[in-house]
């Protein structure tokens, strides 16, 4: 009998998180990788449900992405928008005629009563994927940003108004019944988990409404394979996106150490080893003092190269 070929769990939001996911993708073999994306992003929108993070992640490992962007398909074309917009449609939000296609599919099947697991699987074959792409749970989550403006839904905050308006705090509507995905849970409960990998992904806004799925965080940090994070920032900046403006306006230094408090206060024990990047070293000492275990390395992801030694190094580090 031949062992079972360890798995590894990775928590991702879009595109920073597809980043790291491909580049685990690449370093391990076919069908070890398994990634639990967030949906609290996803909206209803012109009539169809849009799972942006999922789609970020189908199309990065895929190799279809829009690589100027990291979200959306390479090669797109705007037909349809276009038409919109001369009906006076809302245009703000931008489908690609290709990528309509997807959310055409699943908010037809959605309706008919299939389930977002399963759909999400049925993306990841039709592209011919051999990782597993998990949505965080099939039951609806919905991120509300407290803005300076009042709340506004995610996709409003983020592209509708582009990350302007100050934020105090965010909401996760129905997080607190939504079920974890059950394929996740049975994964951790199996025994092949070697790696537990938080991408650098925005802690509030992508990876904490993964971890609060009711008995999430508590299970993967009594899981006995590491938990290793990876810090989404680097100098005082992120890579992508809006988490340093975010730290920023609540207060919270914008450092890898300050990403280090947020993950220690609000999961105690739930970080083994956090990868800084080599720019942040003089970090290192203050973060060890919160009980993570700190390994300087290199990353930044531009390259394929960049995103499997990142994938390598996560993979190095065992249990403590
Ligand atoms: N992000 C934008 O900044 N502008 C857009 O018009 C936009 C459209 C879009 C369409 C489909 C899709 O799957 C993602 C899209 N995104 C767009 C990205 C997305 O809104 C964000 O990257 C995530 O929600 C944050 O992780």
């Amino acid at each position: 009998m031949t062992a079972a070929v360890p798995k590894v769990l990775a928590l991702s939001g879009g595109v920073g998180g597809a980043k790291l996911s491909l580049g685990l993708q690449q370093v391990l073999p076919a069908g070890a990788l398994h990634v639990l994306v967030n949906t609290a992003d996803d909206f209803e929108h012109m009539g169809l449900h849009i799972s942006p993070d999922i789609d970020t992640v189908l199309y990065t490992l895929s190799g279809r992405a829009n690589r100027s962007q990291g979200w959306g398909l390479e090669g797109e074309t705007w037909n349809t928008l276009q038409a919109l917009e001369s009906l006076g449609g809302e245009t703000w939000f931008r489908l690609g005629d290709r990528d309509l296609a997807t959310h055409l599919w699943r908010s037809n099947q959605l309706a008919q009563g299939a389930d977002l697991s399963a759909l999400t699987s049925a993306l990841a074959a039709q592209l011919g994927l051999s990782t597993s792409v998990h949505p965080m749970s099939a039951d609806p989550v919905r991120t509300l940003v407290h803005t300076e403006e009042g709340e506004l839904p995610f996709q409003h905050y983020f592209v509708r108004r582009q990350c302007e308006p100050r934020v105090s705090g965010f909401t996760f509507h129905g997080l607190d019944n939504a079920r974890p995905n059950p394929d996740v849970l049975a994964l951790l409960a199996s025994g092949q988990v070697s790696h537990i990998v938080v991408c650098p992904s925005n802690p509030y806004v992508s990876v904490d409404p993964i971890l609060q799925l009711p008995g999430m965080w508590q299970m993967l940090r009594d899981h006995a394979a590491p938990v290793v994070l990876v810090s989404p920032i680097v100098a005082g900046l992120a890579i992508k996106g809006p988490a340093a403006k975010m730290m920023a306006e609540l207060q919270v230094p914008v450092t890898a150490l300050g990403v280090a408090r947020h993950y220690a206060q609000r999961y105690p024990g739930l970080v083994d080893h956090f990868l800084i990047d080599e720019s942040d070293a003089t970090l290192a000492d203050d973060i060890n003092a919160l009980g993570l275990v700190t390994h300087c390395c290199a990353t930044v992801m531009k390259t394929l190269e960049d995103k499997t030694q990142l994938a390598q190094a996560c993979l190095r580090l065992e249990a403590l």
